[in-house]
């Protein structure tokens, strides 16, 4: 029989849980295709880098990809709903505005020719600093790694300079001491070994941002009925898992965090405080930039 071979580019390590998770999605679809879907998944942006990924399925020199929807938010500003702080920040929350998102992301990729699979979340969002944070203003002047334009903006409004690093980056920056703040998962912390340079993790649990993989609809459309029900079916099983394997990876990236040294560490009150004056201006510029399409999905979301 006639085997398709798809490529799906990644842009976290090998060792990523999402990453581990895109390969058990492909030993599903093979299994399930009985053999005539084969993925070969690329993780560490080893194939594109992480901004270049959604444009390479779009034009079809991939079938599928996997990117942090974040980053689409330059391009279609409804991408960025999980990335605006305190408006989802438990597991259920982000599987909620999840929910809330997904047909209104699907329009914008149907328009584009293309169709969502899944999505994961990354843990909760937490600050990285070489010192103690008591307030916001004690990022002023740091040195803030950004990877999406909402951090970017959260480093203005704290008035740190920011400087986008992708993940794949990110060890070298810290090496090299161009990042002093940032704010991201245990899991990037721990796959960066951000220990060798910074100190302290304040555990703020701002936002979980979500991976989400898609397809290309000429190729999808290119399987016979029974390979596209495996791609489907092997896509909700890995939605399921990938939330598990996050949940997991939440506990452990902290307690190896403070197992090389790492103050794992609540947030203060009037840094929390600091933090949610950020998050309010941002749900309204948000807001704002998004229009109707971001109206459905807040106020779908805090119906659910
Ligand atoms: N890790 C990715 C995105 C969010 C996260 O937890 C990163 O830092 O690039």
């Amino acid at each position: 029989f006639a085997q398709t071979k798809w490529d799906l580019p990644g842009a976290y390590g090998a060792n990523n849980f999402h990453s581990k998770n895109l390969q058990m999605f492909a030993d599903d679809v093979k299994k399930l295709s009985g053999g005539k879907l084969e993925i070969t998944v690329h993780p560490g942006a080893s194939l594109f880098k992480a901004p270049e990924i959604k444009r390479a399925v779009q034009t079809g020199q991939v079938q599928i990809g996997e990117v942090l929807m974040v980053n689409v938010e330059n391009e279609i500003p409804v991408f960025g709903a999980d990335g605006v702080p305190f408006l989802a920040t438990s597991y259920d929350a982000s599987m909620k505005l999840w929910a809330a998102q997904k047909p209104v992301i699907e329009k914008k990729l149907n328009e584009q020719g293309m169709t969502s699979l899944y999505a994961v979340p990354w843990p909760p969002q937490g600050i990285y600093a070489k010192k103690d944070l008591n307030t916001i203003e004690d990022l002023k002047g740091t040195k803030w790694r950004a990877y999406s334009p909402a951090t970017s903006r959260i480093a203005e409004l704290v008035q740190a300079q920011p400087v986008t690093i992708q993940a794949a980056e990110l060890a070298q920056a810290l090496a090299t001491g161009v990042v002093t703040t940032m704010m991201t998962s245990g899991s990037t912390g721990r796959d960066s070994k951000v220990w060798e340079s910074l100190t302290h993790f304040y555990d703020t649990q701002a936002w979980l941002p979500k991976n989400l993989i898609f397809v290309n609809n000429d190729a999808f459309k290119k399987l016979d009925a029974a390979t596209q029900k495996a791609v489907k079916d092997a896509a909700a099983t890995a939605e399921k898992r990938g939330l598990e394997m996050s949940k997991a990876e939440t506990e452990s990236s902290k307690a190896d965090l403070a197992k090389n040294g790492m103050k794992v560490l609540p947030p203060s009150p009037t840094l929390k405080a600091g933090l949610e004056k950020v998050g309010a201006t941002m749900i309204d510029e948000w807001v704002k930039k998004t229009g109707a399409d971001g109206k459905t999905i807040v106020d779908g979301f805090k119906k659910m």
